[in-house]
């Protein structure tokens, strides 16, 4: 296992729009283990294979207190189910120190395959709703800072430019 080097907003490869994955082979399962010690490590609650420079359709999550609830979605197709929607505080761990309210649906269906690549559906609530859109997101090349406003964004920018100045990765 290892632990992998995030990518950071605005880094231009976080904007590739990730390929499905053909085989869930030895590979793709070595991947995952490595996502979810870099998850883990970080801490975080969520990641997605764009996020270490992998664009393969790739989700590792978990959202338990005591960190044992590992869910890990491959090619993974939401659909919506109603209007109604969800406010949460999102970080990311492509941007750290940053939290913003985003406004998501509140009611979704998940189809995906998992670690053996066995197809499954979920309609998950809360945070892991929230979670799987928010990581979802990142396979389509999307961050969260995406639904903000373009003036707080720009200061994120500014403010993550200036660390990597300080600090290059
Ligand atoms: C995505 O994010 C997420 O700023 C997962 O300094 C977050 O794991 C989905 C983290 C919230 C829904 C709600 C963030 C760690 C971790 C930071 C994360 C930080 C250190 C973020
Ligand atoms: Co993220």
């Amino acid at each position: 296992m290892a632990v992998l080097e995030i990518l950071e907003f605005p880094d231009s490869r976080l904007r590739t729009v990730a390929k499905p994955v053909k085989d869930v082979d030895d590979r793709v399962r070595q991947l995952i283990d490595d996502m979810f010690e870099t998850m883990y490590e970080a801490p975080g609650i969520g990641l997605a294979a764009s996020q270490i420079n992998v664009h393969e359709q790739i989700v590792v999550i978990d959202v338990s207190d005591d960190r044992s609830e590992p869910l890990v979605f491959i090619n993974p197709e939401i659909t919506v189910i109603d209007q109604e929607t969800f406010e949460y505080d999102e970080g990311c761990l492509s941007v750290p120190g940053f939290y913003e309210t985003v406004v998501r649906p509140q009611h979704i269906r998940v189809k995906a395959l998992d670690r053996n690549g066995e197809p499954f559906e979920m309609e998950p609530e809360g945070l892991l709703a929230v979670c799987i859109q928010h990581e979802n997101d990142h396979l389509l090349g999307k961050l969260f800072v995406d639904y903000i406003s373009p003036l707080k964004r720009n200061r994120i920018r500014s403010k993550m430019e200036k660390l990597h100045k300080q600090q290059p990765s």
